[in-house]
């Protein structure tokens, strides 16, 4: 203990560990001859070295902080230190696209009167198909590759954003519009423009005497704010059980003139799908369906970032590769 007070730097300290706790220190050495004691010794003995060798480390760490916090001292004390100099600089980390185009297309039908709503994303079978007109054994199940959370298959990671279309009709009293965007999740193998897990947008309308030409009136002027120039779109029959009718409505594609990739050489990218609500999915909600008509869409949000951002595969949106993050 003498020799650590008298350590005057790190150099001399780390001297005294080699020479009592180091690997060959005399602690160390002692420790080793315990195995040719006789038992009797070897327990008094043993007990002895590890006990001086935990008090010698001790003193040792302790007197480490000391002569640490004297050097920093030493430093600031010195003609040369200059505390108003900036420290080293912090990266800043940067919002994913999926948000910032999120934030925006809130923004857009916030400012048309709509408010945004947020649903589970375990969600109940009930919600996710039979509500929506889907019932157990019905094939537009086939449609979307589910992921089961329990056995008896109650229990869903949620296929799409429209189960929030029920839970927004069993709450809210008509006339209302709402959209719905959230993560959602499918048995797929992911390519250029599939992921399993994926982002969309719902949006629902229920009000009196709502048609198709609000449905797609809508729709275009959210994307003619959103690309701040009109965008080519077409609307063909879809099926989908929860509409009636249902349509697909689809985008040009702006990478080509002639057919690429993303578009699959058809120069046109489906963005949603959507239609009239069906009476059923109506009364399911409890909303009377002589009194109340409404229109639905459902749209990928990973593909409108695609679209946005000219981003050619939405695999990167999960890779986490700074590369990629660090130019939004
Ligand atoms: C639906 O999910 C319906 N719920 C949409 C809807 C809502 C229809 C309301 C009518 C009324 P669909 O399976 O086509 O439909 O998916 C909607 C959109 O999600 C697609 O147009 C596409 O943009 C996107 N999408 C679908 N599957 C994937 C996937 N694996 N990866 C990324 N985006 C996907």
């Amino acid at each position: 203990m003498e020799r650590l007070a008298g350590a005057a730097s790190l150099e001399d300290l780390r001297g005294i560990e080699r020479e009592f706790v180091g690997k060959e220190g005399s602690v160390s050495g002692l420790l080793a001859a315990i195995p040719t004691l006789s038992p009797d010794d070897r327990r008094v003995v043993g007990k002895g070295a590890n006990l001086l060798k935990r008090d010698i480390q001790a003193g040792i760490d302790q007197k480490k902080g000391e002569l640490e916090a004297a050097e920093i001292a030493a430093q600031r004390a010195g003609g040369d230190f200059d505390a108003t100099l900036p420290g080293a600089p912090q990266t800043r980390g940067s919002l994913h696209p999926l948000t910032l185009v999120r934030r925006e297309v809130e923004a857009i039908f916030v400012s048309m009167g709509y408010s945004v709503l947020d649903g589970p994303e375990v969600e109940l079978d009930y919600y996710n198909f039979q509500a929506l007109n889907i019932p157990a054994d019905h094939p537009a199940r086939e449609m979307q590759d589910t992921f089961y959370c329990d056995t008896q298959g109650n229990l869903v990671m949620r296929t799409q954003t429209s189960p929030v279309q029920i839970r927004a009709m069993e709450r809210l009293k008509p006339p209302f519009r709402v959209i719905a965007p959230g993560r959602v999740f499918r048995n797929e193998e992911p390519d250029a423009t599939h992921e399993h897990t994926f982002h969309q947008v719902e949006g629902l309308v229920v009000g009196e005497d709502i048609t198709v030409g609000h449905l797609s009136g809508v729709l275009k002027g959210f994307l003619r704010q959103l690309f701040q120039k009109d965008i080519e779109v077409r609307l063909r029959p879809g099926y989908f059980p929860f509409v009636e009718p249902g349509f697909e409505l689809d985008v040009r594609c702006p990478f080509c003139e002639e057919g690429c990739r993303v578009c699959k050489k058809t120069r046109w990218i489906e963005f949603c799908g959507c239609g009239m609500v069906h009476p059923r999915v109506l009364a399911a909600g409890g909303i009377d369906s002589e009194a109340w008509t409404g229109f639905a869409f459902g749209f990928g949000l990973d593909r409108l970032v695609m679209l946005r951002y000219g981003i050619d595969d939405l695999r990167h949106f999960m890779a986490g590769d700074l590369r990629f993050l660090e130019q939004f």
